[in-house]
C-alpha cells in the first residue's frame, strides 16, 4: 500500500491537485502516524441504512432468521458500537444532524416536516468541508433534506447525485420520472430508470468508486432500505420462512442491502482503495414497527425516545488505524461522524459555529477512558424528549417524566422517577439548559399555532 499511496501522491502532484488537497496547518497531528498526510488521505464511505432494527444485523444480538454477512464483515474489520444513537427517532432530522455535526435543533430541524423547507443554507455540510479538502464527493440514495433547487445535493457540497430528493419512502420498483419528490435524479436531472432501487444504489456506488481511483473520495450512501414500502426481490423472499410474510419481505430487503454493501466492499478491494478507506455504517433511527423490524431487547420503535427509537447498529472500520473486531460501549451519537471524519482527513472545523459532535477516534482506539460526551440529548420539538448522562436516562413522553438506569435496565422497564427525585431534577435541569440553546422548529405545525392563537384570544 505504501507504494500505491506514493504513486497516488505523485499522480496528484503531476495534476497540480496537491495544493488543493493539502490539509491546513496544525491538522497533521490528527492523523495517527503524522506521515505524509496528502498521500495518506483516506477515502470516506458513509453508509446509512433506514429504519433498520437494532437486532437486525447478525453481528448484534439477533433473532436466528437475521443474516447480514457483509455488515458483519465490517464489524469483524472494525469497531462495533453498542451504545450508539441516531440524533433523532425519524429520518430527516438525523440526516440534518449527520451532515452538519450539530444538533439539528440548533437550526430548528426537529421533524420530517422540517425537511420540507430543507437544511438551512446557513449550515455547512460534511460534503462542503471535504470538497474544500480536494475530495470528490457523491451522495447516492435518499436525500430528504431539501427539494428546492438551492437545497439539492449539488448545491450542498456534492459533485454527484443519484437518488431521490424528497419524502422518507420510495417505491423500490417504480423508478420512472414522476414529480420532484419521487423522481430518480442523476445530478440535476430526473431520469427514467429500471430495476430494484437498492441494486441501483450499489451499481452507482461501485461506479463512483471505480471512477475515483486517483483522487480521495467521499461516498455518502444513504440507502432507503429497509424503510417501507415492503417490496423485495422474489429470489430473496423465498429464502425466508418466519411464519410472517411481512417479516420475510423485510428480511429480503435487508438481504439486498447487505449484498449492496458487499458490492461496495468488493469494489474498494478491487480498486486497491480498501486499506485506505474509512467506512462508517449506522441506521438513521431505530427499527420501525411498520416495516416489521426487530429492536431486540430495546423498548419500542422508530418515533419514540425509548431506546428502540434511537439506539442503532453502528460500525466504524478503518484498516490499520482502528482496532479490528472490537466492541465499544461508549455512548456516541451520529453527530460525531462529521468531526470524526474531519479529524481523519485533517480538516479543521469552521470556527464560526458550535459543533456538538466530537471526534470518536480516541475512544474507538481506547486511548482515553474519559466519556466522549457529558450528556446526549433528543427532542422532537413537541411531544417527546430525552437526555442520557452516563447510565441515567430521563425521558418525557405522553405528558410525564420517566427515569431509567440503562446499566441494569436496558429495556426501560423500571421507571425510577419517584425513587430518584434528585437525579430526575438534575437531568431535567441539564435538559432545560440544552433546550434553551436550541431554536424553535422551522415548521411548527399550523394547527398548533392556530390553536394557540385561538386559546390566547379566548383568554383575552
Ligand atoms: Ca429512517
Amino acid at each position: 500500500m505504501e507504494d500505491l499511496n506514493r504513486r497516488k501522491f505523485l499522480s496528484l502532484m503531476a495534476s497540480g491537485a496537491v495544493a488543493a488537497v493539502m490539509p491546513s496547518a496544525g491538522c497533521h497531528s490528527k492523523l495517527s502516524n503524522g506521515t505524509n498526510a496528502a498521500a495518506k488521505r483516506p477515502n470516506i464511505v458513509l453508509i446509512v441504512s433506514d429504519d433498520q432494527g437494532y437486532a437486525d444485523a447478525s453481528c448484534y444480538d439477533h433473532p436466528h432468521e437475521v443474516s447480514t454477512p457483509n455488515i458483519d464483515r465490517l464489524a469483524r474489520q472494525g469497531v462495533r458500537l453498542t451504545n450508539a444513537y441516531a440524533s433523532a427517532y425519524v429520518c430527516a432530522p438525523t440526516r440534518a444532524g449527520l451532515l452538519t455535526g450539530r444538533y439539528q435543533q440548533r437550526f430548528g430541524f426537529y421533524t420530517g416536516g422540517d425537511s420540507r423547507s430543507g437544511l438551512p443554507l446557513s449550515e455547512v455540510t460534511l460534503a462542503d468541508l471535504l470538497k474544500k479538502q480536494g475530495y470528490a464527493t457523491a451522495v447516492i440514495g435518499k436525500w430528504h433534506v431539501g427539494i428546492q433547487p438551492d437545497y439539492r445535493p449539488l448545491k450542498r457540497g456534492f459533485d454527484e447525485f443519484y437518488g431521490f430528493l424528497g419524502h422518507g419512502a420510495h417505491d423500490y420498483f417504480k423508478l420512472q420520472i414522476t414529480n420532484e419528490h419521487n423522481s430518480i435524479y442523476r445530478n440535476d436531472k430526473p431520469i427514467n430508470d429500471t430495476g430494484y432501487l437498492t441494486d441501483n444504489l450499489a451499481r452507482e456506488a461501485v461506479s463512483f468508486i471505480e471512477r475515483h481511483q486517483k483522487r480521495p473520495f467521499f461516498l455518502y450512501l444513504p440507502f432507503n432500505a429497509v424503510h417501507w414500502p415492503l417490496q423485495a426481490l422474489q429470489k430473496y423472499i423465498k429464502r425466508f420462512n418466519t411464519g410472517d410474510e411481512n417479516r420475510d419481505i423485510y428480511l429480503a430487503m435487508l438481504t439486498s442491502m447487505d449484498e449492496a454493501i458487499g458490492k461496495v466492499l468488493d469494489a474498494l478491494k478491487r480498486t486497491g482503495a480498501d486499506d485506505n478507506t474509512l467506512i462508517i455504517f449506522f441506521s438513521d433511527n431505530g427499527g420501525a414497527r411498520k416495516n416489521f423490524a426487530n429492536n431486540g431487547i430495546l423498548r419500542d420503535y422508530k418515533q419514540s425516545v425509548y431506546e428502540g427509537g434511537i439506539r442503532v447498529p453502528f460500525i466504524v472500520r478503518w484498516p490499520g488505524k482502528l482496532p479490528k473486531g472490537t466492541v465499544c460501549d461508549e455512548p456516541v451519537i451520529s453527530l460525531d461522524i462529521l468531526p470524526t471524519i474531519c479529524a481523519a482527513v485533517g480538516a479543521k472545523l469552521p470556527g464560526d459555529r458550535v459543533y456538538d459532535g466530537k471526534d470518536m477516534l480516541p475512544v474507538l482506539r481506547r486511548e482515553t477512558k474519559q466519556p466522549l460526551h457529558k450528556a446526549l440529548f433528543f427532542c422532537d420539538g413537541s411531544d417527546q424528549w430525552a437526555v442520557r448522562e452516563g447510565k441515567w436516562k430521563l425521558l418525557y413522553r405522553k405528558g410525564s417524566l420517566e427515569l431509567y438506569n440503562l446499566d441494569i435496565d436496558i429495556s426501560e422497564k423500571n421507571n425510577l422517577a419517584s425513587e430518584q427525585p434528585n437525579m430526575l431534577r438534575q437531568l431535567k435541569a441539564l435538559y432545560d439548559q440544552w433546550r434553551a440553546q436550541m431554536r424553535e422548529p422551522i415548521s411548527r405545525p399550523k394547527k398548533r399555532t392556530k390553536k394557540t392563537k385561538k386559546n390566547r384570544s379566548k383568554q383575552k
